[in-house]
């Protein structure tokens, strides 16, 4: 019956991370359980902004002007300053790396043994449409005995202690890994809490989708050309892949993380080093996809974890997914 239906002991977002952080004992200190705190209420509040924006937006489309017939801020900037924000009264942070702001950005306020990489709302060129965005974000401790520089955010991914994303869809979707697998929430915006729905979420080892903008094919190299030709062949089973292309990284990853298949922005001759930006698109998409049993490698088939960006907006291809995907890639490319 009803009652009997309802779940009287879900796992918060702040739950779990509590218990993360006690399972660590003496060793953890809580800092990182603040900080993750201090990003979920920037999720909510990004969350929360862009569904009231939409409607903003649709009234105005039907011909009634804004109170103050002000322009509306634009989105990405809203993001950008919500997230900023978050982060500087966290007291935990101490640098940030943003998409929107063209220098590493030192906070001032004493404290903070971290610094955090994002892309407050990537994406954004979808936001009109009602598409699917997102905020992708990875965690750095300091450096032993640094107060804070650029040489605590230039180092490779291998070294992040947190990373993740939140999809901004029909729900609002935040997949977390602090290096111990990954976990999924839900957004609940009646009790305004994110709700554990995905715990150690793995991804499948192999599925017969790819992802990638097409469009660009003309720019690729030639090994590319016939590997995504390869793909739409039949293969073993007789099928060939599906293709599927939101155009917002981040729910293009969601869905590649929950039904497995291969996602790629590779460098072509036209963007020679890529699209998607090391620090707070690749390295926290790769974390996530390593920890949920993925792979994730540059046009060259290295590790994207193992790069080192020479500067904070760097960029570089990648090929992200299942196992059996990526593997087929480096095989068929080498
Ligand atoms: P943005 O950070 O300016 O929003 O650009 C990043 C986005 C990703 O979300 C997505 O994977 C990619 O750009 C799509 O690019 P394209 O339109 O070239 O396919
Ligand atoms: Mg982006």
């Amino acid at each position: 019956d009803e009652q009997k239906s309802i779940n009287t002991d879900i796992v918060t977002l702040t739950r779990f991370i509590l218990e993360e952080q006690r399972k660590l004992g003496s060793r953890a200190t809580g800092e990182l359980t603040l900080l993750l705190n201090s990003l979920q209420f920037a999720f909510k509040y990004i969350a929360h902004t862009i569904r009231r924006a939409e409607l903003v937006n649709l009234i105005g489309l039907a011909g009634v002007q804004n109170a103050t017939g002000d322009d509306q801020k634009k989105l990405d900037v809203i993001g950008d300053e919500i997230f900023i924000n978050a982060m500087k009264s966290s007291g935990n942070v101490k640098l940030v790396v943003s998409e929107e702001q063209e220098d590493l950005i030192v906070f001032d306020t004493p404290g903070g043994n971290y610094a955090v990489c994002c892309d407050p709302i990537d994406g954004s060129s979808n936001l009109d449409a009602g598409v699917s965005v997102g905020t992708i974000f990875g965690v750095f401790k300091l450096l032993p005995g640094s107060t804070g520089n650029i040489k605590d955010v230039l180092r490779s991914g291998t070294e992040l202690v947190a990373a993740g994303y939140t999809m901004y869809g029909a729900s609002a979707h935040l997949m977390l890994t602090t290096g111990n697998g990954v976990n999924g929430f839900t957004l609940d915006t009646n009790l305004g809490e994110f709700i554990l729905t995905h715990p150690k979420l793995k991804i499948p080892k192999t599925r017969a989708i790819y992802s990638i903008n097409e469009g660009n094919s003309h720019y690729w190299d030639p090994k590319t050309v016939a590997f995504i030709e390869s793909l739409k062949k039949p293969q073993e089973n007789g099928k060939p892949y599906s293709a599927r292309y939101v155009g917002s990284m981040v729910a293009d990853v969601h869905r590649t993380l929950l039904y497995g298949g291969l996602f790629a922005y590779p460098a072509d001759t036209k963007s020679k080093t890529g699209k998607l930006r090391i620090l707070y698109e690749c390295f926290p998409m790769a974390m996530l996809l390593e920890q949920a049993g993925g792979r994730a490698v540059t046009d060259k088939g290295e590790r994207i974890l193992d790069l080192l960006p020479k500067k904070i907006h760097d960029r570089s291809g990648i090929w992200l997914g299942s196992e059996g995907e990526v593997n087929k890639f480096i095989e068929a490319t080498k």
